[in-house]
């Protein structure tokens, strides 16, 4: 057993030395590229599929938004048929900088835009197609939704992402070979034109009725041949190497399996491959809770929208969820490892309705208010097993506030427990817990005690934690001690971080 050690604390951009030291300088260093002198000595060996450095960038996100904005937002359609008139693109008083401020402040890091829904209607002046910005008489016909939102990210620090529906209802040839040329071209349009991409976000909906040119019939494909996709992943990642691409089944990041932004628990980050129905548009079987052991690194991506539909409507102003439906959606997404994509869809003036602003900074304020400090840090904290030699794997690594130290257990030891003492009576109601991924997702069951008495009293139990997970209790808890057991592993545990935080009001 080791000895108490006082919990470090660390701001985001601090350099920890570690090992012989030597500073690990990249916020994630994958585990494979850790070289024994220059980081940490004896690493652990990487367990199943690991994430890529693109999927890791994913991960910190965490959270961002969903921009359905189009045709649909004039004429009150989920899906427009692809007849519609250009001209009913009319936003009186567009601004993108109110768009990405709001999302800004509700705490998103990023906003992917549907460049083009199944409608076909292209939000940038696309050269392949009349069917666009700039047909209608939104800034003259010289608008360019795309750029203008893109730069505003840019302008507020956040990142940029392209929803491009390859169901095109108004395309004549959607359905034969020549179509794919037309959307592999406009897809370069998006990945050469608009700067750096984090996400590129491939539709499953596929086929059927339309307007397609005039011929207004049913088109049926197969989502498995139709579309060739390793070639426009190729393109993909040949043009913007960092872009995570989406799809029910990635590569980079898949659906959770439904629209209402809650995970399943378990929510593993790996998945079967080789199963039938894997590619987009497939199965969405296994999807919510990923599959165990898996071939491949793919995390779920949970989205929703604010309101009932993903375009607006103003029959639905009075139907935005409330902050307490956002909290839970949280819990339930970003708390079981995933990132959680909430859609804001702009109105009809080109911003986001004040009702959406009123419900996001409520739930924002109630987010900061809770995890504005972890009550752990600080503590004196010991366990049952650390990897050696000292202090590469110390437990104090999971309160350095730091993603790339983590608290690792020799290999022959998969249930290793770590308690915390603190100076008083600590008050929490939120458990958090990250794993260190470049490692693989280890963990697959943990429990929570707290000193009761003179005892141990278990509290919380919990399954896949990945990226992070947020146990969040019915009523609050008050201990000086507690205790973090790891209760099953597919191999010795390697976490990152562990907290315990406080909702206003509990
Ligand atoms: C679905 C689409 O059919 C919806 O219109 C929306 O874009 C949603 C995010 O994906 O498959």
């Amino acid at each position: 057993m080791n000895d108490w050690t006082i919990g470090r604390q660390g701001g985001p951009g601090r350099r920890k030395r570690m090992g012989s030291g030597a500073v690990c300088a990249a916020a994630w260093v994958a585990a494979a590229t850790i070289a024994p002198e220059s980081c940490a000595a004896d690493p652990p060996q990487p367990y199943g599929p690991t994430p890529t450095e693109r999927q890791l960038r994913w991960h910190e996100m965490e959270f961002y938004g969903f921009l359905h904005f189009g045709v649909n937002t004039f004429t009150d359609r989920e899906w427009g048929y692809g007849d519609e008139d250009p001209a009913v693109f009319h936003p009186t008083a567009f601004d993108a900088d109110q768009i990405v401020t709001v999302a800004r402040a509700a705490g998103m890091r990023g906003l992917i835009l549907t460049a083009k829904h199944h409608d076909g209607f292209c939000l940038w002046p696309s050269a392949y197609t009349e069917h666009s910005v700039k047909r209608s008489h939104w800034r003259d016909g010289k608008g360019d939704v795309v750029r203008e939102i893109s730069e505003a990210c840019r302008r507020h620090g956040l990142k940029f992402g392209v929803y491009l529906s390859p169901w095109d209802r108004n395309h004549p040839e959607y359905g034969r070979p020549a179509y794919l040329e037309y959307y592999r071209n406009q897809l370069r349009e998006l990945l050469t034109g608009y700067g750096e991409l984090f996400a590129v976000w491939f539709d499953g909906a596929n086929g059927g009725d339309g307007y397609y040119g005039g011929a207004r019939e049913t088109r049926r494909i197969d989502n498995r041949t139709y579309y060739d996709w390793p070639r426009t992943w190729e393109l993909v990642r040949s043009l913007q190497p960092m872009a995570c691409m989406f799809s029910d089944a990635g590569p980079d990041f898949r659906w959770i399996g439904n629209e209402r932004g809650i995970a399943g628990d378990p929510c593993w980050a790996t998945l079967d491959l080789t199963k039938p129905g894997r590619y987009p548009g497939g199965s969405a079987e296994g999807l919510p809770n990923g599959e165990r052991p898996g071939t491949a690194w793919v995390p779920a991506e949970c989205d929703v929208s604010i309101r009932p539909g993903w375009f607006y409507h103003p029959a639905e102003d009075e139907r935005v969820k409330s902050p307490e439906q956002l909290l839970e959606i949280y819990y339930a997404s970003v708390g079981r490892g995933c990132c959680l994509n909430l859609n804001i869809p702009p109105d009809r003036r080109g911003r986001i309705h004040e009702n959406d602003i009123r419900a996001l900074m409520a739930f924002r304020r109630t987010l900061d208010a809770t995890f504005a400090t972890n009550r752990a840090a600080g503590a004196q904290v010991r366990a049952s097993a650390v990897r050696g030699p000292e202090p590469a794997y110390a437990p104090g690594n999971l309160l350095d506030g730091r993603r790339d130290t983590f608290w690792c257990a020799p290999d022959e030891e998969f249930t290793p427990w770590v308690e915390f003492r603190f100076g008083g009576p600590v008050r929490f109601n939120v458990v958090e817990l990250r794993e260190y991924l470049p490692s693989g997702q280890r963990t697959e069951a943990v429990a929570l005690d707290c000193w009761e008495g003179d005892q141990w009293k278990e509290f919380a139990r919990a399954t896949s934690i990945g990226n992070r997970r947020l146990i969040r209790l019915p009523q609050a808890v008050e201990s000086d001690r507690v205790r973090l057991r790891v209760t099953r592993a597919a191999a010795c545990p390697a976490l990152s971080e562990f907290g315990l935080y406080l909702e206003p009001g509990k």
